[in-house]
């Protein structure tokens, strides 16, 4: 049996302050032309697609920071790419900066959605691991302020029944976490998606830089072979005012292979066809979770050696 889900991973290069959503959204139906005749069933954006990756800069100003926000979803800006992906009948997974009421109150997340080949948004996703600090850090080159910007997602890690298959997505440093996986794994996930903006330099740890692509395919490929699923990774790539970004956007199979890796720093697609029924062996022999995952035992554990997290 195979289930076949054509993937296009649309990384993109550096998207500068001064560029407008329209000129993005612009860039960004080339890609999803480009995917659609490659056969296509969904074309995968990086994290924070619509802008230049904000958190970079400290700012005070609030409508500053709003200006990298979409209060609506599709917006204007934002409606031809719905428009493009219903003419042409493709799916998409799009990251972005959502400024939403919630509770009576401004709400901000770093958000992706999933929207159908009839151009509705299918579900949602707000990233749950914000990585970086929320205070100005004069001794970095660049800030990464995305504790000060967003709020944790609330959101949980869902999965949904689209494309034929079982999906997930997550954002950027949830790919790091191998909980972000187990937790949509235990669901039956067949399929993740996710996109970053992951700069080469880490401030804090500049001694894991030149590990930088290492660690986003190690992180990656374990997340899919430990949970047997396709994992497709998306970047936002290359030197964006200054702050050179990783790429390596990939596509990785079941297996933990990639099966399919960028080679530029810019905007470029990748395709794979992606058999959702290549997860069956592994979620039924060495990762069959009913039958050989321990949970009692990791309480077990816990409770004999009093290990527990930091404060
Ligand atoms: N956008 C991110 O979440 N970036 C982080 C960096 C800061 C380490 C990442 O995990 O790639």
């Amino acid at each position: 049996m195979s289930r076949i889900v054509t993937v296009g991973a649309a990384q993109v290069g550096p998207i500068a302050r001064s560029e407008t959503r329209a000129q993005v959204v612009t860039r960004l139906i080339a890609l999803m032309r480009q995917a659609k005749a490659a056969g296509c069933d969904i074309v995968v954006y990086p994290e924070l697609t619509l802008t230049t990756f904000f958190p970079r800069w400290y700012m005070e100003d609030q409508t500053e920071v709003d200006s990298f926000f979409e209060r609506e979803m599709p917006s204007n800006e934002t409606a031809p790419l719905f428009n493009t992906a219903r003419e042409l009948g493709i799916g998409f997974h799009l990251g972005y900066a959502e400024l939403t009421q919630e509770g009576g109150r401004a709400r901000r997340f770093n958000t992706a959605i999933l929207v159908d080949k009839a151009g509705a948004i299918v579900a949602k996703y707000r990233k749950v691991h914000l990585p970086g600090h929320a205070e100005h850090e004069p001794y970095r080159q660049f800030q990464h302020l995305e504790k000060r910007y967003f709020e944790v997602g609330n959101l949980g890690f869902p999965v949904w029944r689209a494309f034929g298959g079982v999906v997930g997505m997550c954002i950027c440093n949830d790919r790091r976490w191998p909980e972000t996986y187990r937790v949509m794994g235990l669901q039956g996930v067949e399929m993740v998606l996710l996109g970053y903006n992951t700069p080469l330099h880490n401030p804090p740890a500049p001694e894991h830089d030149a590990l930088a692509n290492h660690h986003n395919t190690l992180v990656m490929q374990s997340g899919a072979y430990q949970n047997g699923t396709w994992v497709v990774g998306v970047a936002k790539a290359g030197v964006e005012e200054g702050v050179m970004q990783i790429g390596q956007s990939q596509i990785i199979a079941p297996s933990g292979e990639t099966v399919a890796m960028c080679s530029t720093l810019g905007d470029e697609l990748i395709v794979a066809r992606c058999d959702l029924d290549l997860t069956v062996s592994y979620k039924t022999t060495i990762f069959n979770f009913a039958k050989h995952r321990r949970p009692e035992a990791y309480g077990l554990i816990v409770e004999r050696t009093g290990a527990r997290p930091p404060d």
